[in-house]
């Protein structure tokens, strides 16, 4: 069973939607006013994109450098802690293997992804493993059919979110005006800072990519650009440890022949839609006329085209973003009955409420839109939330809400994924400034307040599982 945990940014790249708030209505951010950084006319924008390359597999070859340079995938399951000590011990028991002798490991004591046969997804892999077309969110098992010889190492979040606060706290002694994007990515606005604009803003990114590389053994690219758009692709087009300065005036050079998919923003479904109008190019993205785009794609996401392919974008560098939602989702080993299955899927949800629930108050936040989320097993995706009278973090609150929105489901099929979120957040604390009076004392919509106050209904209170 895969678990995936994530926070949602409002400034997040991967939901159109909320790229589009963000686009259009900068007042749904909550007060970073004093955060955002200010532009001087006489200085041209130099806006920085930063992302670590393979980051999960790097960070597992710095334990492990004896596997530099061969494919490597990470994926399938979590780390079963001293499973290769083990091996070892049993291998060499001469030795006293202990986790200080990792990189002593000889490399075919590793497993291969050959022999594996669970339903696991890749999180990435290796660039030697991506030679085979083995990649991201790809499944173990293909992965396993596009390159056998390669070494399948479980995930380690602990260790990846170390390493990721690691290399942005280098980064934050280097510039000051840094805009986190999750694990390992970040925007940075070079413009105003000393030796930001020198070489286009390369002499700045060379430091930065030394200065990580030097503490963390980790190595990563940069794009340097006029926007954050242009500065998102730059940073892919010198792939790993690369640097790209791109100005306006390259983008018909070296935008304009890559794919529409390119773009952050453009997803499947849309890019699909633009293939079938002939459109397979940014190029040819910015050839059609705007009021083509606004016809057959909406006025907000039709205008929104027509400017990213003319490399525009005036999105400031925002330092801090508060999260709009945090989800917990897990897929699971072998497709579940609602019927037949009802305890176990009964247990996993309350499970997955439960670490939503931990993950808002480890991090000081409540929310009052409950969703969930299930995909069956012929792949099709289904959501539902419903929006609660007040803010919680509680489990059962959560389950409760959750288990009623799971009662507006037809359950004609197997389930393969199931997923809880929590959305509309604020700071826990801040939210009773935000109820009217009268709501104060009331009753929630969903009877939330009652749920929270009875501890061991937890499996009762939705029938459904
Ligand atoms: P990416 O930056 O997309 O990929 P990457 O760092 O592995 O490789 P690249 O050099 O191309 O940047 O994602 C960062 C990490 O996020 C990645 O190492 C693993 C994780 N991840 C997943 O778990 N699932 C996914 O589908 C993707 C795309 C990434
Ligand atoms: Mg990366
Ligand atoms: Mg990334």
């Amino acid at each position: 069973m895969t678990c995936w945990s994530s926070v949602t940014h409002l400034t997040s790249d991967c939901f159109r939607t909320q790229c589009a708030q963000a686009r259009c209505g900068q007042s749904l951010r909550l007060g970073y006013a004093s955060s955002v950084s200010t532009e001087t006319p006489t200085l041209p924008r130099r806006i920085a994109h930063l992302d670590m390359d393979a980051f999960y597999a790097s960070v597992e070859l710095l334990r492990y450098p004896q596997l530099k340079g061969l494919p490597v995938v990470i994926g399938g399951g979590r780390r079963r802690e001293d499973d290769l000590l083990a091996r070892m011990r049993i291998a060499q028991p001469e030795r006293e293997w202990t986790a200080n002798d990792l990189a002593d490991i000889p490399v075919n004591m590793f497993p291969l992804i050959g022999g594996y046969t669970g339903r696991g997804v890749i999180t990435t892999a290796t660039y030697a493993a991506r030679a085979f077309g083995v990649g991201s969110a790809m499944g173990v098992m293909k992965a396993a059919q596009l390159c056998p010889q390669a070494i399948l190492l479980p995930v380690d979040f602990e260790q990846y979110r170390h390493y990721s606060r690691r290399f942005k706290e280098i980064v934050h002694e280097i510039t000051p005006l840094v805009e986190d994007r999750g694990v390992d990515e970040i925007y940075m606005d070079f413009t105003q800072v000393p030796g930001g604009q020198r070489e286009g803003g390369r002499v700045l990114a060379r430091l930065i990519q030394k200065s990580i590389t030097g503490a963390t053994g980790l190595t990563c690219s940069i794009g340097v650009a006029p926007n954050k758009l242009l500065a998102k692709m730059a940073s892919e087009l010198n792939k790993p440890n690369g640097i790209s300065i791109l100005k306006h005036e390259d983008l018909q050079e070296k935008i304009w022949p890559l794919p529409c998919r390119k773009i952050n923003g453009i997803g499947p479904k849309a890019d699909a839609k633009l293939q079938a109008h002939g459109i397979h190019t940014i190029g040819q993205l910015a050839l059609r006329e705007q009021a083509w785009l606004l016809e057959h794609f909406g006025k907000s996401y039709g205008a929104w085209l027509h400017q990213a392919a003319h490399g525009w974008d005036d999105r400031p560098v925002v330092t801090e973003s508060e999260p709009v939602s945090m989800s917990r989702e897990t897929t699971f080993e072998k497709d579940l009955h609602v019927l037949h299955d009802k305890a176990a899927l009964g247990q996993i949800f309350t499970r997955l409420c439960q670490q939503v629930a931990a993950d808002l108050q480890r991090k000081g936040y409540v929310g009052k839109t409950i969703g969930i989320k299930l995909r069956f097993d012929n792949f099709q995706t289904v959501t539902r939330d419903s929006t609660l009278a007040i803010y919680t973090a509680d489990a059962q609150a959560i389950r409760q809400a959750a288990g009623l929105c799971l009662k507006r489901i037809d359950f004609k099929r197997r389930i393969r994924l199931l997923g809880v979120r929590v959305g509309s957040l604020v700071k826990a604390g801040s939210e009773q400034s935000l109820y009217p009076p009268i709501a104060k004392s009331s009753t929630s919509v969903l009877g939330v307040q009652e749920a929270a106050s009875s501890k061991d209904h937890l499996h009762e209170q939705a029938d459904l599982f």
